[in-house]
């Protein structure tokens, strides 16, 4: 038996059902395999089961009244995974969906994303289980002061800054700061994604969709190529969907899809930016109304390809950006798109690829950034707000934009020189994890036992 095999096993047998857990733990430990051979000192440690274990699991409940009169109950969570390179820094994601499996996985990629950065910030997640679809706003501000209420408790601007994922924008990040101020007392960074007027940095809400096209446009020019005139697939019609739509338009490349959980949109002109962002951002509307306004667009309601794929993969084009969900890329979504000519991923979302889509495009040697890589400008520049917000500076976007680029080149070039350094030039994937994992792994040496 060996060390990974061993603490994976454990890992199955101490925290049973966490399936999006594994998966993201296995990915990681099974890159580390060449590290742990010539750096015996991180078994020594105990690294790598310290590293799958968090510092602190939070589980609360959430009661708050629906505008019936009635009691509703939510769970709440926040993971806080690894404070080893500063505060625990990761979003909270309100959906469905949500269990103890996602916000492990979220909290777990988060450690080694934020790693990557450079900057000094730890890895943690949160969220909820409650759905703000249909939701009155009512609704959405007692859920989120319920939320706060306990939530209060265990952040601080030193300790623990949560910000946006799935179903929190800038509105919910807007009731859980004014929750935070009522029940504190006190106006501080506790959470990033603010609105401008009031501590938000400027370009902190594109950051994430423009960070994914600067790292694929990294990627790009070190195979001497770039995006001008690429045709490019985007899914996801959220946040980091829309403002990578709208960096590809700037760098000149035609993006021609977007999708959301009801399906998805083909508008082989070219997405109409002002119309997503109307959508989406204003009237909170399903993609169906997308294509009754524009007659030139197809709608492909979802459910319509066999083996879990997905329509958004299988229109012909050059490059890729997942932007909605995890494991919304399938081997089968990955076969069709190198078929289709595709030789460029970049991951906006976090683990949208399922392991073996990720293994098929390491495998066909395309340029593939994994998300924990291709998404980290999101939480940089939540960085670079709490940087502001402590020295009491706004930047302006020139600023924050060029610190972004700067980051996102740093990232890929710490990726793509790990990958060679461990003989696997162009798998990003190893780079990232390797990199990710040293920088922590030796800070937790350094920290001693704890
Ligand atoms: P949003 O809530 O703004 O948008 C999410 C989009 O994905 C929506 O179009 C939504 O469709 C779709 N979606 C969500 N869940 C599903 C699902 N189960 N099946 C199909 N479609 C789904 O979230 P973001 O844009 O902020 O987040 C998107 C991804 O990016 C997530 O993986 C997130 O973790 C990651 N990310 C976000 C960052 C950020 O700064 N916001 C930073 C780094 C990564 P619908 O509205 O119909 O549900
Ligand atoms: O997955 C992510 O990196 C985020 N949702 C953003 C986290 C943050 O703290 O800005």
């Amino acid at each position: 038996m060996d060390y990974i095999h061993d603490t994976l096993s454990g890992l199955r047998a101490t925290s049973p059902a966490q399936s999006e857990f594994y998966q993201a733990a296995e990915e990681v430990l099974e890159c580390l395999r060449p590290l742990l051979q010539s750096n015996p000192r991180y078994h020594e440690h105990s690294i790598i089961e310290r590293m799958v274990e968090p510092e602190r699991q939070i589980m609360f409940r959430v009661c708050w009244v629906d505008d019936h009169g009635r009691v509703q109950i939510n769970k709440g969570y926040r993971v806080q995974f690894n404070s080893a390179l500063g505060p625990y820094k990761g979003g909270l994601r309100f959906h469905p969906s949500v269990n103890a499996s996602i916000i492990k996985f979220l909290g777990f990629e988060q450690i080694f994303k934020n790693a990557l950065t450079g900057l000094p910030i730890g890895g943690g997640k949160g969220g909820s289980n409650f759905d703000p679809k249909g939701k009155s706003d009512g609704e959405i501000m007692r859920f989120c002061q319920a939320f706060m209420t306990e939530l209060y408790r265990h952040i601080g601007p030193t300790r623990d800054v949560p910000a946006g994922d799935i179903g929190v924008g800038a509105r919910e990040i807007g009731y859980l700061y004014g929750q935070y101020k009522r029940i504190t007392a006190r106006y501080e960074g506790i959470l990033t994604g603010k609105s401008l007027n009031w501590g938000g940095s400027l370009g902190r809400k594109e950051a994430t969709g423009y960070g994914a096209v600067y790292f694929a446009q990294n990627m790009l020019a070190a195979r001497k190529e770039d995006l001008r005139s690429k045709t490019c697939l985007v899914s996801g019609a959220g946040n980091v969907a829309i403002y990578t739509i709208e960096k590809l338009y700037q760098l000149g490349a035609k993006p021609i899809t977007c999708s959301d959980s009801g399906g998805t949109i083909h508008d082989p002109r070219g997405i109409n930016l002002e119309t997503l962002k109307r959508l989406k951002e204003v009237e909170r509307a399903p993609l169906t109304k997308y294509a009754e306004q524009h007659a030139e667009s197809t709608y492909i309601p979802k459910g319509d390809y066999p083996d879990d794929g997905h329509a958004v993969w299988r229109v012909k084009a050059d490059a890729a950006f997942p932007c909605a969900t995890q494991n919304e890329l399938t081997l089968s979504d990955a076969k069709a798109l190198t078929h289709n000519g595709v030789y460029c991923v970049s991951e906006g979302a976090n683990m949208p690829s399922t392991a073996d889509a990720a293994n098929h495009f390491i495998a066909s040697k395309i340029a593939y950034g994994p998300g924990k890589a291709a998404n980290a400008g999101g939480v940089a520049t939540s960085q670079l707000e709490m940087a502001q917000n402590s020295s009491m500076e706004q930047w302006s976007l020139e600023k924050v934009d060029a610190k972004l680029q700067a980051i996102m080149a740093n990232i890929h070039q710490s990726c793509a020189t790990t990958a060679e350094e461990f003989n696997e030039p162009h798998n990003l994937v190893l780079g990232a994890n390797i990199a990710g994992f040293r920088k922590v792994a030796d800070a937790m040496i350094e920290q001693g036992v704890c």
